[in-house]
C-alpha cells in the first residue's frame, strides 16, 4: 500500500495528514502508571498511515535491508530511499495497521489484552503494584507492542512493531542543552547538529509545543500545575516539555469533541489518536518515495558475509503468539542495524562471539547506560488534588540540571487511574555514571546485560535532591506501595536504553563497522548511556546526519 502523494514529504518537511480509523486505550507518560478506565468511540477518528507492508521470500537479494522499524531505522529509510535507493525494513513485531474485533489498534488499559504485552502471558507495567499489591493482569501471548526485556539487574521497556519505541513512548520531544552536547557526543561537531540536524529531526517528527494559555486551565492538568506550585515552594523552577502528541487534538479531547487517547490513559501499550508516532511522520513519508518495503513478524538472528559478496541474513518469521513460522535467509549489499540499542547490541555481541562477524571491535556491547532513569512518586496533603482525569503527555519538568552535585530532570508525570490520588509521579533523567556490558553467555547461547539495581544509586541521588526538599516543603511524603510492597522507587527499570556500540568507538564518526564494509549501525546504541534529556529527539537528529554521511560517502544518490 502506498501512502498518497499528497502526504508525501516535500523536500525536508513532512506534510501533515488527517486519519480516520478506530480507538483504544492506555496509561503511560515518559513513563509511569497504567491503570483503569472505559474507552470511547464514536466522533472525528484519526487513523494510522497505510505502510508498504510486504513479503520477503526466502533467498531474495536485496540492496539494502534496515534491521527494526524504529527511529533510526525510518531515518534511514526515507533518507536512503529519497537517494534513490530500494530499501527494506525487517522488525520483528506487528505492523499495528489494523483494528482487532473490538475497532481499535491497541489494547485498553484496564483490562489490557495480548496486544498490550511482546510474548508475556502478564502485563509488566512499570508501576506494578497499588496499596503494596502487584497489579498486573494476565493476558493471551501475544506479539504485543510492550516489551518488559527481564535482565540480571534491570527490566528494559521496548517498543515493538513498525514504529518502533515511537508505538509505546510519551513522546516527550526534547533538545539537549547545547552546552551538554559535548559530553554527550564529543567526538561530534555540535555546530551541524544545532544548526541542521536537530532542527531537520524536530520538524520532521512534527514536534509542537502546549498552548500555555490553556495549559493554565485545562483539567487534564492539575496535576502538573499542583506539582509545579509544590515545586516552586521548594525554589524550584519548571519547564515546558515539547512533544509530538498533538496538542491541538489534546484539546479537543478535553472539549470532549473527538475520541479520546491522552486523557483516557493511553500511552504505554500504544495511543489509538493524537500521537505524531513514526507511522505518521518518517514512515509515512518514507512510504510515499514507492521504494520502500516493511516486513513486520521477522525476527533477524545471525548477519554474516557472503560468499559472493554483500552480508546472508537470517531471519525467523513468527507468527502472533510467537511461534517460528519459516527460517529465511537473503543476501543484502548493505545492512543497517537499527534494532535499538538493546536489539542491536544482542545481535552484534552474538554475531562477534559466534564466529559470523569475528573481527567486530571489543568494544561492541560495552558503554551501556540507562539515561539515568528513576522514578518515584509523592503524596500530596489533601489540598492538593491532581486531578481525576489526567493527560498521560507530560508537560512539565522540573530542571535541576545546574546543581552539580546531582544533576537531574524531574517530569512531573501522570498517575491516571481515574480517581482522586493526590499523587505525584515523577520520572527523573539523572546523570549516572555506571555503565553496563553486554555479554554472550556460551552456555545458553543467549546475551545478558551486566548491570546492578544498585548503580542507579546516583540516580536516587540526584532525584532527591529535588524531591526531598518538595516534601519538607509541602509536606508530602513518598508512596513506597506502587514499586513493590515498600519500595520507594521505580529504580530496576528504564525506558531510556542508551549504548552498546558506541560512535566513534565500536564504530566510525558516522556508524560504520569499519571491519565489515556496508555494515552499519545508526540507532540509540551510538549513544553512549546518557542523554540529559528524553532520547529520541538525539537518536533521530545523529541518525539523520550519519544517512547524510553514509549517503555521501558510501551509497551516493541516484
Ligand atoms: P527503537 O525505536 O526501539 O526501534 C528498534 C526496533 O527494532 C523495534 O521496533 C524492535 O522491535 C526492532 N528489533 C529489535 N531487535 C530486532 C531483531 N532482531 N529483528 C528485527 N527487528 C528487531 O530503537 N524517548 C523520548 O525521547 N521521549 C519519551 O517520552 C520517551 N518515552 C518512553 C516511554 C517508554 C515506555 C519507552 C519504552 C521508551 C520511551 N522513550 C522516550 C525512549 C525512546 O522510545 C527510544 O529512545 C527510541 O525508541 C530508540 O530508538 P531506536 O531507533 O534506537
Amino acid at each position: 500500500m502506498r501512502v498518497p502523494a499528497d502526504d508525501a514529504v516535500s523536500g525536508r518537511g513532512i506534510g501533515r495528514r488527517g486519519f480516520l480509523v478506530g480507538a483504544g486505550v492506555l496509561a503511560g507518560l515518559g513513563g509511569a502508571a497504567a491503570l483503569g478506565g472505559a474507552a470511547v468511540l464514536g466522533g472525528a477518528r484519526r487513523a494510522r498511515a497505510a505502510l508498504p507492508i510486504g513479503r520477503l521470500e526466502d533467498g531474495a537479494a536485496v540492496p539494502i535491508l534496515v534491521i527494526g522499524a524504529g527511529y533510526g531505522g525510518a531515518v534511514a529509510a526515507l533518507r536512503l530511499a529519497e537517494a534513490g535507493h530500494d530499501v527494506t525494513i525487517v522488525e520483528q513485531g506487528m505492523a499495528w495497521d489494523t483494528p482487532g474485533p473490538d475497532g481499535k489498534v491497541f489494547s485498553g488499559t484496564v483490562p489490557a489484552d495480548g496486544r498490550s504485552s511482546w510474548l508475556s502471558t502478564t502485563t509488566d507495567q512499570p508501576t506494578d503494584h497499588l496499596l503494596g499489591i502487584p497489579i498486573n493482569m494476565p493476558v493471551e501471548r501475544y506479539t504485543g507492542v510492550l516489551a518488559a526485556e527481564h535482565f540480571g539487574g534491570i527490566r528494559v521497556y521496548q517498543g515493538r512493531g513498525v514504529g518502533g519505541g515511537s508505538l509505546v513512548n510519551g513522546g516527550m520531544a526534547v533538545t539537549p542543552r547545547r552546552e551538554f552536547f559535548h559530553e554527550i557526543l564529543p567526538s561530534v561537531d555540535p555546530g551541524e547538529m544545532y544548526d541542521t540536524y536537530y532542527p531537520r529531526a524536530n520538524a520532521a517528527l512534527r514536534v509542537n509545543r502546549i498552548d500555555e494559555e490553556w495549559f493554565e486551565s485545562a483539567p487534564c492538568y492539575e496535576y502538573a500545575r499542583v506539582g509545579r506550585a509544590l515545586a516552586a515552594g521548594a525554589g524550584f523552577s519548571t519547564t515546558f516539555v515539547p512533544n509530538v502528541y498533538d496538542f491541538d487534538y489534546m484539546k479537543q479531547e478535553q472539549a470532549g469533541t473527538v475520541p479520546l487517547s491522552a486523557l483516557n490513559k493511553e500511552s504505554l501499550y500504544g495511543n489509538n489518536f493524537g500521537k505524531q508516532g513514526l507511522d505518521k511522520t518518517y514512515l509515512a513519508a518514507a512510504a510515499a518515495t514507492g521504494r520502500v518495503t516493511v516486513v513486520p513478524l521477522h525476527v533477524v538472528a545471525v548477519v554474516a558475509p557472503a560468499a559472493a559478496g554483500g552480508y546472508q541474513v537470517r531471519m525467523d518469521e513468527i507468527g502472533t503468539d510467537g511461534h517460528v513460522i519459516a527460517t529465511k535467509t537473503v543476501v543484502a549489499q548493505h545492512v543497517f542495524f537499527a534494532a535499538g540499542s538493546v536489539g542491536t547490541s544482542k545481535l552484534l555481541v552474538t554475531q562477534k562471539a559466534t564466529g559470523a562477524l569475528p573481527n567486530l571491535p571489543d568494544s561492541v556491547g560495552f558503554n551501556w547506560g540507562n539515561n539515568g532513569n528513576v522514578m518515584a512518586a509523592r503524596q500530596n496533603r489533601l489540598d492538593d488534588p491532581t486531578g481525576i482525569n489526567q493527560s498521560t503527555i507530560t508537560a512539565l519538568g522540573i530542571d535541576n540540571w545546574d546543581d552539580t552535585a546531582g544533576q537531574a530532570f524531574v517530569e512531573i508525570t501522570s498517575f491516571p487511574i481515574g480517581v482522586e490520588t493526590f499523587v505525584n509521579m515523577h520520572l527523573a533523567i539523572t546523570k549516572n555514571p555506571n555503565r553496563g556490558v553486554f555479554r554472550f553467555d556460551e552456555a545458553t547461547g543467549r546475551v545478558d546485560l551486566d548491570w546492578q539495581t544498585a548503580w542507579n544509586q546516583p540516580s536516587i541521588d540526584a532525584a532527591k535532591r529535588v524531591l526531598d526538599p518538595i516534601n519538607a516543603s509541602a509536606g508530602t511524603t513518598y508512596r513506597d506501595d506502587l514499586f513493590g510492597d515498600g519500595k520507594m522507587w521505580g529504580d530496576d527499570f528504564a525506558y531510556h536504553p542508551l549504548g552498546g556500540c558506541v560512535l566513534n568507538e565500536s564504530t566510525d564518526n558516522y556508524g560504520r563497522l569499519t571491519s565489515y564494509p556496508g555494515l552499519y549501525v545508526i540507532d540509540s546504541s551510538l549513544i553512549p548511556g546518557s542523554t540529559t534529556v528524553n532520547p529520541f529527539v538525539t537518536v533521530t537528529a545523529l541518525a539523520e546526519r550519519n544517512i547524510d554521511a553514509i549517503i555521501a560517502g558510501d551509497l551516493g544518490r541516484r
